[in-house]
């Protein structure tokens, strides 16, 4: 269905998206979006108080995930007098339906009324520190797909893509939080040792296959952005062994709960 994104303007896509979604959950307007990536599915109910819980294939345009662990799913919660949009799973530019159907998502929240979009994944980490289920704050991103969800000569501002007021709020309430840089690979397949050498030189400290198209399009869509990692496996060639999508969802089911209760503590705080 998401191939039809092709010939919609995509803020005109959204919108659709966005009715459809508060005729279906009954709430007119949310205020934050969480989009839950690999091995975070299991965060969800810990977030808040579900109002409803549906499909995103049942919303215009979007596509549900091939992706294991990806449940194509989206639940508006409450948090206190925070309406939340939870989505559980995302479309991935490697799927290869294209930039838009990346970006919709944060486009409909953005439609739906969020002001704030909260965006974690699951990724692989540089820095030999960080065990796997360890969560990092994204600092700041490196764009390796060589796309852009933008159209045109569209100059959006990425000084602070991931919000410094939200960065300081998320160490406020968890003082020993790192922060890293993610690099965005287009993936599917992991990188080598050699691409792992290269992300260090440059300057990056996680590697992943999603967040950045979405994170460029929701600043695009004036949504302040707050990016969390869950680092699920040392980066390739760290550790001698294969990387094995298993163990990304073995370590996301570990730290479970732990990022459940971050997330409602941030959209408490927010
Ligand atoms: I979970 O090591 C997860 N996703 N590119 N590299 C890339 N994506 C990932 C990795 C990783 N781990």
């Amino acid at each position: 269905m998401t191939q039809d994104l092709l010939n919609t303007d995509p803020t005109t896509a959204a919108q659709a998206a966005a009715a459809e979604l508060a005729r279906r959950t009954g709430v007119a307007h949310h205020d934050v979006a969480i989009v839950l990536g690999s091995g975070w599915s299991p965060a969800v109910d810990l977030i808040g108080d579900q109002i409803a819980d549906i499909a995103v294939a049942d919303l215009p345009h979007f596509t549900a995930s091939t992706v294991l662990g990806h449940s194509g799913r989206v639940r508006s919660v409450r948090v206190g007098d925070t309406r939340v949009l939870v989505f559980i799973g995302r479309t991935h530019y490697y799927e290869g339906h294209g930039v838009d159907a990346v970006a919709h998502a944060v486009r409909t929240a953005a439609a739906a009324g969020c002001k704030v979009l909260v965006l974690t994944n699951g990724c692989g980490g540089l820095n030999p520190q960080w065990a796997p289920g360890t969560p990092v704050l994204i600092s700041d991103h490196i764009n390796l797909t060589g796309v852009t969800p933008l159209r045109g000569a569209t100059f959006i501002d990425l000084t602070d893509v991931y919000s410094p007021r939200l960065r300081t709020l998320c160490r406020e309430l968890e003082p020993d939080l790192p922060e890293g840089v993610y690099a965005q690979f287009l993936g599917p397949q992991y990188e080598t040792p050699a691409e792992i050498r290269m992300v260090r030189v440059m300057g990056g400290d996680l590697v992943g296959m999603s967040t950045v198209l979405e994170a460029i399009a929701a600043r695009e869509a004036g949504l302040e952005v707050l990016g969390i990692s869950l680092v699920t496996n040392l980066a390739a060639g760290m550790t001698g062994e294969p990387l094995d999508h298993r163990d990304v969802l073995a370590a996301g089911k570990a730290a479970a709960e732990r990022m459940g209760q971050l997330l409602a503590r941030v959209v408490a705080a927010l």
